[in-house]
């Protein structure tokens, strides 16, 4: 992309209306407008991060073997009445009414709507365990909506829903789960920890919150430092294996990890001291087990291999996929703006023209930007007519993790400059070798689009 034809609208003032430096950076960045309280527009950079975290989860859900589906956002009264949380959840709900008069809600979750369609095409055991998830737009009427896309009222949230036949197939499929979401968090860049938590409108005893620690958080949280040394990295993890599943959740949910909601100080004192912590957390994600609260009143019932009809047991999973874009901000920038991790960049690479007009830097950035793109890499060029120091302003606010910086003098001697956004160093080297490189560095990395 030629940033000169680009829709980038940076700010160069600090908008006074926000309050954290994710919220902060994305509107100066030009990736989000609000449109009204909680709800925003995604501006094309926001949008294309948005579609990579998106994608990266599509990938991680498919490969633990989970169905992709889509349902809509307006829901009937009527079912909601049939599981009785029509009148429980509250206010939250934002009830609308059609010209006919039929009650209706624009969707804050979906296990409802997901139990009508497991009930009206699925009847025996043959065809379980199932997983069927989606990503769509949900609306909360948050009392407080704050912190830009972190809590809006209208978010994007990937919710995932198991079926299975007993407590013991519905606990695999929760530490699939557990399993799937530490995968996909890291692939973005982040430690995000799983902690016992508190169900909520949702249900069940299981639940786990997925916390990435940040002093912005909205929820306070107890843990044993150890569980910070964790990482997956990149082991072989294979899905269909519930013992090497079990086995990784038991790594993970062995340190103490609560939020304030279930939080034992008698036990949390038991942790030697120094790895004592308290702080905050951002929460991007939780998963729950609930068995038959929906599919009992809903009627989701399939026939044993005996014939015996039994209740399906359930849980359902969200990942907060517009809410990430704050907390992978909130994580990884500096004072001169974002610093976007390899996985979730919306452009791989920021290619700055010190001379623009110049023939030999014009020349030079062409065959750079054509053969990044042969590599399969996405550069923004900044081509336009700016001063050096405001084309790096912009490439810095914007958080691309690297830098081809051309200019006449470097071009004399071959080389071009590669800066990492991160560490802030540069190495000279001629074009092909830095686009080499950067093939390299973004191999693990490039999302398909599925
Ligand atoms: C699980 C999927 C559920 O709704 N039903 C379907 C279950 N869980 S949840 O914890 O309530 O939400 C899942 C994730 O969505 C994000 N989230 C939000 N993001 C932005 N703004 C909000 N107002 C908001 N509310 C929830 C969180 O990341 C949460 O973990």
């Amino acid at each position: 992309m030629r940033l000169s034809r680009y829709f980038l609208p940076v700010l160069k003032e600090n908008p006074a209306e926000a309050q954290i430096v994710s919220h902060r950076l994305m509107l100066r960045a030009g990736m989000i407008k609000q449109a009204q309280a909680g709800i925003y527009s995604w501006l094309p950079l926001g949008f294309k991060v948005l579609r990579k975290i998106e994608n990266i989860v599509h990938e991680e859900q498919q490969r633990a073997g989970h169905i992709p589906l889509l349902m809509p956002t307006m829901q009937s009264a009527d079912l909601w009445r049939e599981s009785g949380r029509y009148d429980d959840y509250g206010e939250e709900m934002l009830r609308i009414t059609d010209r006919h008069g039929r009650d209706m809600l624009f969707g804050p979750t979906n296990e409802e709507l997901i139990t009508d369609i497991f009930r009206s095409h699925v009847s025996s055991y043959r065809d379980l365990p199932l997983t069927l998830y989606q990503i769509q737009w949900k609306f909360r009427d948050e009392i407080r909506p704050r912190f830009g896309v972190m809590r809006g009222r209208e978010f994007l949230m990937k919710d995932g829903y198991n079926f299975d036949m007993d407590y013991e197939a519905a606990m695999r499929a929760y530490d699939r789960h557990m399993v799937s979401y530490l995968r996909t968090y890291e692939r973005m860049g982040l430690k995000a920890i799983p902690m016992r938590a508190d169900s909520g409108p949702i249900g069940g005893e299981d639940t786990h919150e997925f916390l990435v620690l940040a002093e912005t958080g909205e929820s306070e949280v107890f843990y044993d430092s150890a569980i910070t040394d964790l990482k997956l990295g990149d082991r072989e993890v294979d899905f269909a294996d519930a013992a090497q599943l079990r086995a990784i959740c038991e790594e993970w949910t062995t340190p103490y990890a609560r939020t304030d909601e279930t939080h034992d100080e008698a036990k949390f004192n038991e942790i030697p001291e120094e790895r004592r912590r308290s702080s905050r957390g951002i929460e991007v994600g939780q998963i729950f087990y609930f068995g038959t609260k929906y599919s009992e009143p809903l009627g989701a019932s399939v026939q044993d291999a005996e014939g015996k009809k039994v209740d399906v047991h359930m849980g359902s999973h969200g990942i907060g996929v517009s809410r990430l874009l704050g907390a992978i901000i909130e994580a990884s920038h500096d004072e001169n703006g974002i610093i976007w991790p390899e996985g979730v960049t919306p452009f791989h690479v920021g290619l700055v023209n010190l001379k623009q007009g110049d023939e030999a830097a014009d020349a030079a950035c062409e065959q750079i930007y054509a053969a990044l793109n042969i590599v399969g890499l996405e550069p923004l060029y900044d081509d336009r007519k700016e001063r050096a120091g405001g084309k790096f302003a912009t490439m810095d606010l914007i958080g691309l993790p690297w830098r081809i910086t051309v200019g006449p003098r470097g071009l004399k001697n071959g080389v071009v400059e590669l800066t990492s956004r991160r560490s802030g160093e540069s190495e000279e080297l001629p074009p092909e070798d830095a686009v080499k490189k950067l093939a390299e560095i973004y191999a693990p990395h490039l999302v398909k689009s599925l």
